[in-house]
């Protein structure tokens, strides 16, 4: 069953760079509701333990260790239909296929450092804002 909320993360070179206002203003004019929001900066081992499903990729270690090397900020998004839309408001993986206007295709720089996260089920979605926000913060 579709739900209505997904999980993103602003990552270390979005961060980093000064677009954390510019991509939060971007998803709140995609119609996105913020549910919860927070500045923090994961450990190697907590985002292994995110990415922990990419544990075999070749790009996993570099990625752990991207995703660690400053801080980062974690939101719960609500919106009908949320994970499909905000992967669309986000654009490819690859900045360079992102279609124009899309997050990615405005703030990111390379496939590695891609500037946000997007849940890619309404499963993750919920395991996502589940591992980064108590039940309280997220009701
Ligand atoms: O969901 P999404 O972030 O669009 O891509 P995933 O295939 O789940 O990969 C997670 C993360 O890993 C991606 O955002 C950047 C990094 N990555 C990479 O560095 N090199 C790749 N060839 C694929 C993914
Ligand atoms: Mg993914």
């Amino acid at each position: 069953m579709a739900t209505n909320r997904t999980f993103t993360m602003i990552k270390p070179d979005a961060v980093a760079n000064g677009h954390t206002g510019a991509i939060l203003d971007d998803i709140i004019k995609g119609g996105f509701k913020v549910i919860a929001l927070k500045y923090t900066r994961l450990s190697e081992d907590i985002a292994g333990q995110f990415y922990g499903i990419h544990r075999e990729r070749p790009f996993f270690k570099d990625l752990v260790s991207f995703m660690s090397s400053g801080p980062i900020v974690a939101a719960i998004l609500e919106k009908d239909n949320a994970v499909e839309d905000f992967r669309k408001l986000i654009g490819a993986t690859d900045p360079s296929k992102a279609e124009p206007g899309t997050i990615r295709n405005k703030y990111a720089k390379s496939i590695d450092a891609n500037a946000v996260h997007g849940s890619d089920s309404d499963e993750n979605a919920e395991i996502e804002g589940s591992f980064f926000f108590t039940a309280f913060e997220r009701f």
